[in-house]
């Protein structure tokens, strides 16, 4: 399974959707936790073609994008096949 990388906030509602989507499927994941890290929330927008909401979920070297970006793949049946 490729690296899943996940840019969150402790209290984001999106963050504990997205993450709990992959715990769900029994993925594991990376958590980087940048509550309060602008240096951190800049790096990560870098990766993020220039996103800076969180999460922002990238799978292997692909960015996927945010929470309702990973729902919108695994309606359509295009998570699984990122996965493997
Ligand atoms: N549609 C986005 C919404 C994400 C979102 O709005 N996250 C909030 C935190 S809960 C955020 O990053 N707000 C700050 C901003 O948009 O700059 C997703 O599905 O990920």
């Amino acid at each position: 399974m490729p690296k899943v990388e996940i840019y969150t906030w402790s209290r984001c509602p999106f963050c504990i959707r997205a993450k709990g989507l992959l715990t769900k499927k029994g993925v594991e994941f990376t958590e980087y936790c940048i509550d309060g890290d602008e240096a951190a929330r800049d790096a990560m927008s870098v990766r993020a073609n220039g996103r800076r909401s969180v999460p922002q979920i990238f799978i292997g070297d692909r960015h996927i994008g945010g929470c309702d970006d990973l729902h919108a793949l695994e309606s359509a049946g295009e998570l699984d096949p990122l996965l493997q």
